[in-house]
């Protein structure tokens, strides 16, 4: 045999090895699969985004910088040499690691995620691989993640790392810097040089990560993603990676960022909403743009029962402190977690399919727990169950509930006034292990008339506002890439061709501005839409026929409605949009 013929065998072996997923060891199988087990029961996780840009917090020379806070170095293209120098201003003197951990423990939650490196690529432990980090350039000089991590295992809580492994401001071999660096970019040495030294530091040195969490996959290959998984999982087997590692390479799905699906998930495995308390990341000093407890509560209840984890960030300031209003929330979604917790810790997703924002539910083996988010009344009625109640009863005090149950309805005799205005839950509990759900009313199916709340969608934008009175978003201002704007995410479960209703109300001295209603997808760019006049409706709410139609695909990433034109009538209100089968 002729060596180069040996030679072409030997690159054709090499192309297929490089075509296939890396191979897990049964050992690394096993332990991922028993990881991800306890992950899903978790449900509920903190992710903290701390970094030097902290320091201008969401203002770079005395300008307001628009947008999320972490991004400040890219959105004013700050040189590396002048951005770094905010590495000497950084020392947090009031970080206390079992005061965060412990906080997250009076929030019910189970994980702690933390940027150990976001993309402006300092390091926020001490790292042995590259000299900027917290450790060598801050006149901090500690490694808070040691305490951190230590504080989390003290507490039960598990423990994992963010880390932005492609994008890096800071090198030439990173993507995204192309104010300081040639477009042309060569990221093997960059990964040689730091990622894997850096991934293999945080796996060494603060005990046994729960999930390492990276983030922005872009041009990184095929081969250089399967390394960066190998090496994880050769150091922690049992170390979950999330979805964003790139290539289809992780163990669990994230969605889109505040993005939550519209219906129950199946993802490809277990599946994780990572979201904002306010509008950025990294703490930004003007940004008050809280959301309610209730809301969140109720995201929680929601994200569960479409059979995710819901992972809410807070943005510390570069003193170390968890600004108060985050800290008020969490506290607040802790005391219903500790009466209720029942009904969301290692619960299974609804079987029901989901329409309007009454109610949702989790599951446990012979029970269903109705979370009454929006009070119908003296009666909920919940079409649709074949299985047989045997009792109801309110989680939080016990109360029997009464209840009848004929012909496929079961309605539930509830107080006027909601007990707990956050989420009311009702323990139902069924003759069945599993709820048997009637055809027409069963997750993975879809009503003829699939209403699609504006408290159901993503508000985008710092000045759009969600309003609980009337159950209706306002505050439609645009702004280029940062439009105030609704979306709504199938996550394909929506596929379709539809008529569109509006509800909305709008005063009649603001009507007249322009609106579009688009179907957003990765394949092809905005490949439908609905534009019309917003009219004055004398501020009462209205339910109009919009014309044409919505066509949504299985590539559809979101439905999303804004203001064209002008902002005249930002400030009308939009309850819902109704998507119905023709
Ligand atoms: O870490 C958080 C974000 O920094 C990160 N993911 C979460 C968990 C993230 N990376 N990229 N993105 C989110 C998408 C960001 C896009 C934008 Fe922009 C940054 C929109 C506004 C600022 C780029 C710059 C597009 C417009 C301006």
């Amino acid at each position: 045999m002729s060596l180069s013929r040996i030679g072409r065998i030997g690159l054709v072996a090499m192309m297929i090895a490089l075509a296939l997923p890396a191979q897990d060891s049964a050992q690394v199988k096993a332990e991922t699969e028993k990881a991800l087990r306890h992950f899903d029961d978790n449900k509920f996780g903190l992710f903290i985004h701390w970094g030097l840009y902290a320091i201008p917090a969401g203002e770079w020379k005395g300008k307001y910088v628009r947008g999320i806070g972490e991004w400040i170095m890219f959105r004013e293209k700050i040189p590396v040499t002048e951005y770094e120098g905010l590495a000497q201003q950084f020392n947090p003197v009031k970080f206390n690691g079992e005061e965060w951990a412990q906080l997250a423990k009076d929030a019910g939650m189970k994980y702690m995620v933390i940027t150990s490196k976001h993309h402006d690529g300092f390091a926020m432990f001490g790292s042995k691989a590259s000299g900027y980090n917290i450790v060598d350039r801050t006149p901090f000089k500690r490694d808070p993640m040691k305490d951190l991590s230590a504080a989390c295992a003290r507490r039960g809580l598990d423990f994992g790392f963010y880390y932005s492994q492609d994008q890096d401001w800071h090198e030439a071999g990173g993507r995204g810097n192309n104010w300081d660096f040639p477009e042309k970019r060569d990221a093997q040495p960059y990964l040689n040089n730091k990622v894997f030294p850096q991934v293999k530091e945080i796996l060494g040195g603060y005990g046994k990560l729960g999930l390492i969490w990276f983030d922005t996959p872009g041009l990184l290959s095929i081969p250089q993603v399967d390394s960066l998984r190998g090496m994880v999982k050769q150091l922690q087997p049992s170390c979950l990676i999330n979805s964003r590692i790139g290539h289809g390479r992780g163990d669990y799905t994230q969605t889109g960022d505040n993005a939550i699906p519209i219906q129950v998930y199946v993802a490809d495995g277990k599946w994780e909403v990572p979201a904002t308390l306010n509008d950025t990341w990294g703490f930004k000093k003007n940004d008050q743009n809280w959301k309610d407890p209730r809301d969140l509560i109720g995201k929680l209840a929601d994200i569960v029962s479409k059979g995710g984890n819901y992972l809410l960030n807070v943005g510390p300031t570069s003193e170390g402190v968890i600004p108060k209003p985050s800290q008020e929330i969490l506290r607040t979604m802790g005391k219903w977690l500790a009466v209720n917790g029942e009904s969301i810790y290692g619960t299974s997703a609804s079987p029901f399919m989901i329409n309007g924002i009454t109610w949702r539910a989790t599951a446990k083996p012979g029970k269903l727990f109705i979370h009454i988010l929006n009070w119908p009344g003296r009666s909920l009625k919940i079409e649709g169950l074949e299985s047989k109640v045997t009792r109801a009863s309110l989680l939080a005090g016990k109360a029997a509930v009464k209840f009848t149950q004929k012909a496929g309805m079961l309605e539930l005799a509830l107080p006027a006034k909601a007990p707990d205005v956050n989420d009311t839950v009702v323990v139902v509990e069924i003759a069945d292990s599993q709820a048997k759900v009637a055809d027409g009313h069963r997750a993975g199916q879809l009503p003829a008339r699939l209403d699609l709340f504006a408290w159901e969608s993503r508000l985008r934008g710092e000045e759009v506002r969600y309003d609980f009175v009337t159950q209706s978003a306002h505050g439609f201002r645009r702004f280029q890439s940062e439009t105030n704007m609704l979306y709504w995410y199938p996550y394909k479960a929506l596929e379709g061709s539809y008529q569109v209703e509006l509800t909305y109300a709008c005063d009649d001295a603001v009507a007249g501005s322009n609106y579009r209603l688009f179907v957003d997808d990765r394949s092809k760019p905005a490949n439908g839409s609905i534009e019309g006049v917003i009219n004055g409706t004398g501020g009462k709410f209205v339910t109009v026929k919009l014309p044409g139609r919505l066509d949504v695909t299985k590539q559809t990433n979101t439905i999303a409605f804004q203001l064209q034109g002008d902002d005249k009538s930002a400030p009308m209100k939009l309850r819902k949009i109704t998507l119905v089968r023709p």
